[in-house]
């Protein structure tokens, strides 16, 4: 076997060491060599104590994800984690960088953790459709009580060091360098005689749970209502922490791991994992196609700004400040600019109320974000966000207007949803700076980022664009130019169904149903009653096209929730609508009015006449070239639209990728 673990000896302290690049994954080939390297440490006479550290960027980021759905290879995690905690010499875990999943796991079944100050740790299993399948659910709640442990499984988030200090998840935060402030602690222990902590065997922290079902249904409450088959069966396995002797629960851990991880559900989940990866090996971004990029001078964003203070632009403002970029937001008219930085001020503020964000984050975030009623204010600016009105008039001007201000090399990009980008680019001496960022409303939250790459987009602003993506936390994809891209040509394609599927005999809580069963977080006719009917009204009066019962919905003054009515009907102040006979009479005049028969549909049927024409559609898009790879308008669709990560995406859902 070639060296992925090794292990040395610094005076009677044995350092194992694994090194897998990039993120030193649990591979067969790792857990074989760490199992033997530790055998063979523990043998020697002349060690008294182990210390275990990673090489590279981070310790262990989790078992080996492309395993999954293989057939198992001895040894497995299971039986490495069990040997590691039962020798008799002192173990020590030195941590660094991202500790996951299975990584997690390793360091549980170590005696003692000492961190590097700016690790993170948790179990993203969730996440993957899975449960912790190493001992995590058993052994997190033993070691750190289960309010703790369970929101961290639930949730899938990390904890940073000082909180998993505080939480006694580890014993130390190195000051300086970890692995020799591990190795010193391992001599302490030593010297020291500390009893050996074995996790599996500490009992305290859940001695108050044991025979108190209800204190234990508290803990988990909010995630009681979970439809997934990863979150409740998570839960079903921490209640039997407090109640079931340890190795029988891991017998269970054992048998849900395997069944989720041959589940349908999990499989999707993982291939978006993969996808999301996949997004990043864009031959756009590909280096070799870009002679002229291959020194890739990073550009630095290092100053924004965001023209429009409507709710886009606010959202736009709210993701630079959040990533630490100070960012300047701009309109021409001061009363929008007033309400938008009141907007971001009452935004930050809430957070701050649900205990998301400290008063000092927010007072930093702030402090980042400036405001100017004239475009001259974008002239320092790295990155330049147009979020004006959606009109190809209004925005060549705001883009000649930019031309004459914005420094050279400044990247100018456009918001729009539909818009012609390569037109827009012709209003501008500098065409190769022009590029799409087509954010998701609220931009603040919504983690996809459509990057459009238009026809003279410069490869190097490409490549900034989906690198500050990142740092933004969104989940960036590169599209091509059509009408709506990729994600907003697919949403024409729904409605038009929607429209036909109503037009037949189906009524709006049917379809929104069908859909809710089926995995969306909202039925998409609540979603438009939310966003408001009267932007498409307008988008579809001004090219010339109809939709005979959202425009007949409209005419009626039904807009949506702020107007109290829609698909729906709103009491005073509710956002939950409730099915409306005036609209199913409506909707039925308009069949009568087009000469179209009506009868009942089932959901079973509802879901595939909504569904069939966005593949056939995203077919379309991959045969025009307009997405790169069918994974990438899975995660538009999961990450912008709220298709079910449970269902992978509409590609993966219809055979296709
Ligand atoms: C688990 O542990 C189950 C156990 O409870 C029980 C087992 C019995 N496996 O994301 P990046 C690859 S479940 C295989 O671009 P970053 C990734 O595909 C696991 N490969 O880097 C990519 O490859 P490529 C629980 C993995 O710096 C490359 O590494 N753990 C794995 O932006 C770089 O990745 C997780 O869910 C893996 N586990 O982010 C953690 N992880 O270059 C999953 C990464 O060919 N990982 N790769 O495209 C992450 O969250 C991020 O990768 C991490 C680094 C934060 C670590």
């Amino acid at each position: 076997m070639n060296g992925l673990v090794s292990w040395r000896r610094d005076g009677d302290v044995a350092v194992i060491t694994i090194d897998n690049p990039p993120v030193n994954a649990l591979s067969h080939a790792v857990r074989a060599q760490l199992l033997a390297a530790v055998r063979e440490a523990d043998a020697d006479a002349a060690v008294s104590a182990i210390v275990f550290a990673c090489a590279g960027r981070t310790f262990v980021a989790g078992a080996d994800i492309s395993e999954f759905g293989k057939p198992a290879q001895s040894p497995i995690l299971l039986d490495v984690i069990a040997t590691l905690e039962h020798i008799d010499k002192p173990l020590v875990a030195a941590v660094h960088g991202t500790v996951l999943g299975g990584g997690l796991e390793l360091t549980l079944a170590c005696h003692f953790r000492v961190a590097d100050a700016r690790t993170k740790l948790g179990l993203p299993e969730i996440k993957l459709g899975l449960i912790p399948g190493a001992g995590g659910t058993q052994r997190l709640p033993r070691l750190i009580g289960m309010e703790h442990a369970a929101p961290m499984i639930l949730t899938g988030g990390p904890i940073a060091a000082p909180l998993a200090l505080e939480v006694g998840l580890i014993d130390e935060i190195a000051e300086s360098d970890v692995l020799p402030a591990a190795i010193t602690f391992a001599r302490r222990a030593v010297r020291d005689t500390l009893p050996i902590r074995r996790v599996s065997e500490m009992e305290n922290k859940l001695a108050g749970l044991r025979g108190k079902p209800d204190a234990y249904a508290a803990i988990v409450a909010p995630w009681a209502g979970a439809r997934l088959d990863a979150p409740k069966a998570a839960i079903e396995l921490l209640r039997l922490a407090p109640t079931l002797p340890f190795a029988e629960a891991m017998r269970e851990e054992r048998a849900t791991f395997t069944r989720l991880m041959n589940g349908e559900q999990s499989k999707a989940q993982r291939y978006l994992f993969f996808a999301e990866r996949a997004a990043a090996k864009h031959p756009a971004l590909h280096p070799s196609l870009h002679p002229a990029l291959k020194p890739a001078e990073p550009r630095a964003i290092a100053q924004a700004a965001v023209i429009g203070a409507g709710t886009m632009g606010t959202g736009i403002a709210m993701c630079f400040a959040n990533a630490g970029i100070a960012v300047v937001l701009i309109d021409t008219d001061a009363t929008a600019v007033a309400r938008g930085r009141a907007s971001i001020d009452k935004q930050y503020e809430s957070s701050v109320a649900r205990g998301r964000l400290t008063a000092d984050d927010k007072a930093k975030r702030l402090g980042l974000i400036s405001t100017a009623a004239s475009l001259a204010a974008a002239k320092d600016a790295d990155l330049i966000v147009e979020a004006v009105f959606e009109d190809m008039d209004v925005k060549k001007a705001v883009f000649r207007d930019l031309d004459a201000i914005a420094k050279p090399g400044a990247v100018l990009a456009t918001n729009t949803s539909y818009l012609d980008i390569n037109d827009i680019a012709t209003s501008v001496s500098r065409p190769g700076a022009v590029i799409g960022l087509h954010f998701f409303s609220p931009a603040n939250v919504m983690r996809l980022l459509e990057i459009v790459n238009a026809t003279a987009t410069d490869p190097a602003i490409l490549a900034a664009m989906f690198a500050l993506a990142r740092k933004l936390g969104k989940v960036p994809v590169i599209v091509g130019v059509c009408r709506g891209f990729v994600g907003n040509r697919m949403l024409q394609v729904r409605a038009a169904a929607i429209e036909r599927l109503l037009l037949e005999g189906a009524l709006p809580a049917q379809i929104d149903a069908a859909l809710v069963d089926f995995g969306f977080a909202m039925g998409p006719l609540a979603v438009s009653d939310l966003a408001g009917l009267g932007i498409s009204w307008r988008m579809r009066k001004a090219n010339g096209l109809h939709a005979a019962i959202a425009d007949a919905l409209c005419e009626a003054g039904r807009f949506g929730i702020k107007a109290g009515k829609g698909y729906y009907r709103y009491d005073a102040g509710s956002r939950r609508g409730v099915p409306d006979p005036d609209v199913a009479a409506l909707i039925e005049q308009t069949s009568k009015r087009l000469g179209v028969t009506r009868r009942t549909f089932t959901p079973d049927e509802i879901v595939p006449r909504l569904i069939t024409p966005m593949i056939e559609e995203g077919r379309r898009i991959l045969a025009e070239g307009i997405a790169h790879q069918a994974s990438d308008i899975d995660l538009i669709w999961v990450h912008g639209y709220g298709w079910p990560a449970a269902r992978g995406g509409p590609m993966y859902y219809g055979g296709v990728s």
